[in-house]
């Protein structure tokens, strides 16, 4: 939240509340506070840097029971003159992880492992969501669950190999469709 946003709270909150208490209306604003340093620090702990590489918001989404693959997204921006390459990925959630693009062929969605990496354009961003450029983790060994975390490792051909942790969303997250491409992965 911008000082700005936080000035037009402010007076919001004045005159929606003109008559409570100065200990009340301490009250509140201590409470706001709280509020918004909470979602401050969720922000900024959820980026991740390699060399010249930003990575927001890694993220996954929740599967049913018994489920063998998960998917997993977030932003790459190359904020550098020379452009990188995402190589490969690793984590414990799973026993491999891929590279995935999505793409509508004959008019059927089909899905295809990513070769020779996926590029990350110099002062470029590459966005990795449903229905577009995924990661798979494949063979799970726990099934991601809604509100929590879990750490990846992402290497890349110049920016090396950075640490990330992926933010579990509910299974309907993102847009529909790709639980059904998911599901043709598990057999
Ligand atoms: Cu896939």
């Amino acid at each position: 939240m911008s000082i700005q946003q936080f000035a037009a709270a402010r007076a919001a909150f004045r005159t929606a509340c003109p008559f409570r208490s100065f200990e009340e209306r301490l009250g509140i604003v201590v409470f706001v506070l709280a509020l918004l340093f909470a979602g401050i620090h969720q922000a900024a702990a959820h980026e991740f840097k390699a060399g010249d590489l930003e990575i927001d918001h890694p993220w996954s989404r929740a599967v049913p029971a018994g489920a063998s693959v998960a998917g997993g997204y977030f932003t790459v921006t190359n904020k550098g003159s020379a452009p990188d390459k995402l190589l490969s990925i690793t984590s414990d959630i799973s026993a491999k992880a891929e590279l995935h693009e999505m793409a509508v062929k004959d008019g059927v969605m089909t899905m295809r492992p990513v070769e020779g990496g996926l590029e990350i354009p110099a002062g470029g961003k590459v966005e990795l969501k449903p229905g577009g450029f995924h990661l798979m983790f494949i063979g799970l060994k726990q099934p991601p669950k809604p509100g929590e975390k879990f750490p990846a490792t992402l290497t890349f051909e110049k920016a090396g190999s950075v640490k990330v942790e992926f933010a579990v969303e509910a299974m309907d997250a993102g847009s529909g469709g790709m639980k059904m491409d998911h599901d043709s992965h598990a057999n």
